[in-house]
C-alpha cells in the first residue's frame, strides 16, 4: 500500500515502480565487527530513515513491504553493529521496511520465540507488512543479492551460511537465525510456539511446524546467504532449556493449540526510536 501510514501520503505524481533487481546492489559486502558506531552516528548516516526505523525509498515504487522483527534483551553493543549494517543494506535493496526491537522486559528468562509472536502482531497493527523478518540481533548479512522480500508460497530461511557453522547449513532441518514469513503464511502454522522457555528447540518447533501445517522451507543459493554472527557467550537468563527435547516431541500435538491463538502479553511500552521501534513487553514467566 502506497499510502499506509509510515511514509509521506501519496500525493504528488506517481513514482515509478522499483526496479527488480535494484540498481543500487553491490553484492558481496566486507562486514567488519570492530567497535560500531554509536546510535547518532548511524542516525547521520542514514538521513531518509523516519523514527521508528522506517524507510520507504524516495525515487521509485517500492514492490515490497517488509517489517524486521528481532528478539531483544541487554546486547546493545550486537543492536549497534545491527542497525549500522541493516540501513544501508535493506536501503540498497529499495525495498519499504521498518525494523522492529522486540525487548523482553525484567529478568525472568528469555523466551524468543514468544517475543517473535508480539513482534508479528504488534508490526501487524502498524502497516499491512506483506513480509515479516524474524531476525537475530547478532547476525549480519554479508550479500545484499540475499533479498529481504518473502517466497509467495512458502516461509523462507535466509541465514543458510553462517561464517559460525563453516558457511553451512549445520543440519538439513536447521530454521534458526535470520527467516521469513508471510503474514498468511504465519497464520498458517499458528505463529511460532509460546512455549519454549531458555535457549534451544523453538527453532526446530518452528520449522516442524512449517511441515505440519502442509508446506515447506525455501533458501536462497548458499553463495548469498552468507552471515557474519558476532561471537558471544551464552546470556545469562538464557541458560539452555532441559525440557525442549521434551516439548519438541510433542509438536505435533501442541501447534494447533499453542502459539499465534495462544498469545498472551502485555505490551508495556512502544517508542519511536529514531533508528527502530522499540517494544517493551511483559510476556510473563516460565510457569
Ligand atoms: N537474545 C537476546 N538477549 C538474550 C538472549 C537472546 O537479545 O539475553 C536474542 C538475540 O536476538 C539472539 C537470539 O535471541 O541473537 C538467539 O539467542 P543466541 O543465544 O544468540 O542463540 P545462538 O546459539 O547464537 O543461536 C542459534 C540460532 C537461533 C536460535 C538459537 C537457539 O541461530 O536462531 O534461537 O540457536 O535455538
Amino acid at each position: 500500500p502506497r499510502n499506509s501510514g509510515t511514509g509521506p501520503p501519496a500525493t504528488g505524481p506517481t513514482l515509478r515502480d522499483c526496479q527488480v533487481p535494484s540498481p543500487l546492489l553491490v553484492g558481496p559486502v566486507s562486514v567488519h565487527l570492530s567497535a560500531p558506531l554509536s546510535l547518532e552516528e548511524i542516525r547521520h548516516r542514514n538521513p531518509l530513515v523516519l523514527p521508528g526505523g522506517r524507510y520507504r525509498p524516495p525515487d521509485c515504487e517500492p514492490r515490497h513491504h517488509t517489517a524486521i522483527v528481532v528478539p531483544y534483551r541487554n546486547r546493545q553493543t550486537h543492536l549497534r553493529a545491527l542497525l549500522y549494517h541493516l540501513h544501508p543494506f535493506l536501503q540498497r535493496q529499495q525495498i519499504h521496511y521498518s525494523i522492529y526491537i522486540v525487548q523482553q522486559w525484567g529478568n525472568g528468562t528469555f523466551n524468543r520465540a514468544k517475543l517473535l509472536n508480539v513482534g508479528v502482531r504488534e508490526a501487524l497493527r502498524d502497516e499491512d507488512w506483506s513480509c515479516i523478518f524474524l531476525h537475530d540481533v547478532d547476525l549480519l548479512p554479508e550479500n545484499d543479492h540475499n533479498t529481504y522480500t518473502c517466497h509467495k508460497q512458502f516461509p523462507t530461511h535466509l541465514s543458510v551460511a553462517m561464517d559460525k557453522f563453516r558457511y553451512r547449513l549445520p543440519y538439513p532441518q536447521y530454521f534458526g537465525g535470520v527467516s521469513a514469513v508471510t503474514p498468511d503464511q504465519y497464520m498458517k502454522m499458528n505463529g511460532f510456539p509460546n512455549q519454549y522457555w531458555g535457549w534451544g528447540g523453538e527453532d526446530d518447533d518452528i520449522a516442524a511446524r512449517v511441515r505440519l501445517s502442509g508446506m515447506k522451507i525455501v533458501r536462497p543459493p548458499v553463495a548469498i546467504g552468507h552471515y557474519k554472527m558476532i561471537k558471544h557467550k551464552g546470556d545469562r537468563g538464557n541458560e539452555q532449556n532441559p525440557r525442549r527435547f521434551d516439548l519438541l516431541k510433542r509438536t505435533r500435538l501442541n501447534w494447533r493449540s499453542d502459539g499465534l491463538n495462544s498469545l498472551t502479553y502485555e505490551l508495556l511500552s512502544k517508542q519511536l526510536e529514531p533508528l527502530y521501534t522499540n517494544l517493551t513487553v511483559d510476556i510473563g514467566e516460565d510457569p
